[in-house]
């Protein structure tokens, strides 16, 4: 059974190579993906580390002069996808982007990579350093709110976890631009509808995006006048722990210029995280930043205090009580959002299914606070969950069954990495 899924798993990675880098799965998601290509090239070390290599390398390809390297970079026009580059209308990058970023997860994955073969990862991280490093700098300056102590976002496609119940609060206070003009959704002709967002949710995406096309893309007035500013547990905890990686990084490669500046991200960081501390829910969860309101579920980003290793002891004690209460409640874990909270729907894509690259995360934080035995368990469900159901992008937590896209790429990748 285990060489044949490995076996699935490299021909899955085979057939969504576009010629050095690799796409999320075919027609529901055609381009290269941010976040997902830094996972994606943990997979690939392990059966070919030039092609990881190159993975990341093209992905650099898109940043933007002023640093951000964004969510998706359009090679193409692929009529698969909507929306596509003739509706974000970018022009700080090289290529067609979109306009917004996504988790910066790629300073860590880095470092893994490092750690697996310290002699040719130095060379290649070498390379690669300098734009991580402008990338976070840019997320400092351009996602720090003005008089907010923690980084920001400004779209629910930022924060990767698109319909999250986390988004609903600053969702609720948009007003729908009417000028978005009809448009046609494509990934409801790829995917079942009620595994997806709703229309509602599209039409205030697309409001966001027209604001920011209206405003040249200028990512201060987005962050400061833009419909939507919600601080996210998930980017703030992957951020920390990319500066943390960065740090390290900047050792190891004797780029000692750089430290200071990382440091104080750091230290910025820690001092902020209790804005993100819920102690109603007694969990670290999204806030809307200009009502100050709190998200009000335990999600798959608020145990993340772990990865980032931050927190104080009783918040991280009550962290673990909410991950324990809710794997009582799931056949596998843990779910993008808490069963017993409203919103909860086991198959539609944030609201529920288990993710393996957030599961992949959050055992990563486990293991190294100590609590093991959770995080084997994370490992095995998803272990399970490929064996039980295929290559899926995300799993029903109740029943195991697989959601959305299918031969889906982070998904073999964490197979191949960790989970086999
Ligand atoms: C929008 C590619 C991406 C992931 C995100 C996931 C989904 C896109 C979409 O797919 O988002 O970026 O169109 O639904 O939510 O985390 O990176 O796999």
């Amino acid at each position: 059974m285990q060489s044949q899924l490995d076996a699935q798993a490299v021909s899955i990675l085979n057939n969504n190579d576009r010629g050095g880098f690799t796409i999320p799965t075919a027609r529901l998601y055609p381009y290269q993906w941010n976040w997902d290509s830094a996972f994606i090239a943990l997979g690939l070390a392990t059966i070919d580390r030039q092609r990881a290599w190159r993975e990341l390398t093209m992905l650099i390809d898109g940043q933007t002069a002023d640093g951000m390297i964004p969510s998706i970079l359009f090679r193409n026009d692929n009529p698969d996808y909507f929306p596509g580059p003739s509706v974000w209308q970018t022009t700080a990058s090289s290529l067609p982007t979109t306009g917004i970023s996504q988790p910066p997860v790629l300073a860590s994955m880095i470092l893994t990579l490092v750690r697996r073969d310290q002699a040719e990862g130095l060379g290649q991280a070498r390379l690669l350093f300098d734009a991580v490093l402008n990338w976070h700098r840019w997320y400092h300056r351009c996602r720090t709110p003005v008089g907010c102590p923690v980084v920001c976002t400004v779209h629910p496609w930022e924060t990767g976890r698109d319909n999250s119940p986390d988004w609903a609060l600053g969702l609720s206070s948009m007003q729908i631009d009417p000028d978005i003009g009809p448009y046609q959704r494509k990934d409801i002709e790829h995917a079942d509808p009620s595994q997806r967002p709703s229309q509602e949710e599209y039409d205030k995406y697309l409001t966001i995006v027209k604001f920011g096309r209206d405003h040249n893309w200028d990512q201060a007035t987005l962050t400061n006048q833009g419909p939507f500013l919600m601080a996210d547990p998930g980017i703030h905890f992957i951020l920390l722990r990319a500066d943390r990686d960065l740090l390290e990084l900047a050792t190891l490669l004797h780029r000692f210029d750089a430290v200071p500046e990382i440091e104080t991200w750091i230290e910025t960081a820690i001092a902020g995280t209790d804005y993100l501390w819920n102690d109603r829910l007694k969990a670290f969860c999204a806030r809307d930043v200009r009502s100050g309101q709190f998200a009000n579920g335990f999600s798959n980003a608020s145990p993340l205090c772990f990865y980032a290793g931050v927190g104080s002891e009783g918040q991280q004690r009550q962290t673990l009580d909410h991950l324990k209460r809710i794997r009582g409640l799931t056949k596998f874990g843990h779910p993008s959002w808490d069963p017993q909270a409203p919103r909860f729907d086991s198959q539609r894509y944030w609201c529920g299914p288990i993710w393996p690259q957030m599961n992949y995360l959050i055992a990563t934080g486990l293991n190294e606070q100590g609590e093991t035995e959770l995080a084997a368990r994370l490992r095995l469900d998803l272990r399970q969950l490929i064996e039980l159901s295929g290559f899926y992008e995300c799993f029903d937590p109740l029943t195991g069954s697989g959601c959305i896209g299918r031969d889906f790429s982070w998904t073999a990748a964490l197979w191949l990495a960790w989970a086999s």
